[in-house]
């Protein structure tokens, strides 16, 4: 697979010069030209114009070759640290029901926009996997990040799915995709998980297929994070107070339960306790309309198709961002309030906290979501 960073030189600079400035972050968005080689140009350009004298000229000469000198080794120590960051980005498996809610497409926007994870393998989960396959990759050919492999997951018959982005996708089939595909998706992220050494799974639909990577590889998924967008815990939809059975768990009731059983590294959740109420509106929704990037054009043509098969979507407003929620958990979790609690999943597809369930660090509540809605539209938009 290509290195996902060297996609990316720019973000590469940046991350890299900020590091090397020793005010390293990863929302720093500040690309710095030496000020003391832009003098040194300006003074150059001066006295060329003015035509002054050759000794000036000789120092403005003498002073343009110290900073090239100081700049080229600057760029090895950049190059350098943009290794390190390479090494430091967190390698993510995507398990996504990409193509019935939008939220999907969505937090495949948001993945790929986030430095600090490298979208490893993408899996698509539930009912008709092909089609889902065949929007991964369209969406990923068409934001220019066809190095991400795309892999056909287990198809279930899920009467619900609907395939609402089918009339964006088109014709478009996995042989179009420049990238790796795979037929067996479970086979070759099997395969993936085998040869990366520290995985994290992303899983954002019903849990048929990472059940399944549990089932054949216990031994490399203890060597894995879960971060999943699942369950409910006390509340419902929309803050609605309540306990529900999740659409996720329902999806695979039986799937959901084996992976909870499976010998993680950690288990990290976001319930719609904390997922279901995750809306880009007003001045946020406005920015992210104006934004010609690639991302956001991409999402807006796929959110345009897909409401048009949701009258109940409101206009000028995004639908629920949940899966974004387990892409943020993915690198931080700051904004949230994280407390473990032992859960199991009854046959009913509910969460219930009993001491013999698994330890799970479970996102209830926000501690600053407005703080979270900034960094959601700031990211898409880089
Ligand atoms: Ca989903």
């Amino acid at each position: 697979m290509m290195n996902y960073i060297a996609q990316r030189p720019v973000d590469n600079f940046r991350i890299s010069y900020s590091v090397y400035l020793g005010h390293f972050s990863f929302a720093d968005n500040r690309i710095i030209v030496p000020r003391c080689l832009q003098t040194c140009l300006r003074l150059w350009l001066t006295v060329s114009r003015k035509g002054l004298t050759l000794a000036l000229k000789a120092i403005a000469l003498v002073c343009l070759a110290v900073n090239f000198s100081l700049l080229s080794r600057l760029s090895g120590k950049l190059h350098k640290n943009g290794d390190i960051m390479t090494q430091l980005r967190k390698n993510i498996l995507l398990d996504t029901d990409i193509g019935t809610d939008i939220d999907d497409t969505w937090a495949l926007g948001l993945l790929l926009n986030c430095p600090e994870l490298r979208p490893g393998f993408v899996l698509t989960a539930t009912g008709d996997t092909l089609y889902r396959a065949r929007l991964a990759c369209r969406i990923l050919d068409e934001i220019g990040h066809s190095e991400v492999p795309v892999g056909v997951g287990i198809p279930t018959d899920f009467s619900h799915a609907a395939c609402k982005q089918e009339a964006w996708l088109g014709n478009y089939q996995l042989g179009d995709y420049p990238g790796e595909v795979h037929q067996d998706g479970i086979q070759a992220a099997g395969e993936w998980l085998q040869r990366t050494e520290a995985a994290t799974v992303i899983s954002i639909g019903p849990l048929t297929n990472v059940a399944a990577l549990c089932a054949r590889h216990p031994d490399l998924i203890a060597r894995c994070h879960l971060i999943s967008m699942l369950g409910s815990i006390a509340k419902g939809h929309r803050d609605a107070e309540g306990v529900i059975s999740e659409y996720n768990v329902r999806g695979d009731i039986p799937g959901a339960q084996a992976v909870f059983k499976a010998p993680w590294k950690s288990v990290t959740i976001t319930p719609l306790d904390s997922c279901g109420n995750i809306v880009l509106a007003g001045e946020r929704y406005q920015r992210f309309l104006a934004s010609n990037r690639p991302i956001p054009r991409c999402i807006r043509e796929n959110y345009s198709v897909w409401r048009k098969q949701d009258a109940a979507s409101p206009p000028l407003q995004s639908s629920v961002l949940f899966d974004t929620v387990a892409i943020y958990l993915a690198f931080a979790e700051e904004l949230l309030v994280m407390r473990e609690l032992n859960i199991e999943i009854d046959d009913a597809g509910f969460m219930r906290e009993t001491a013999a369930g698994r330890p799970v660090r479970t996102a209830l509540d926000w501690k600053d979501k407005e703080a979270y809605l900034d960094l959601l539209l700031e990211r898409l938009l880089a």
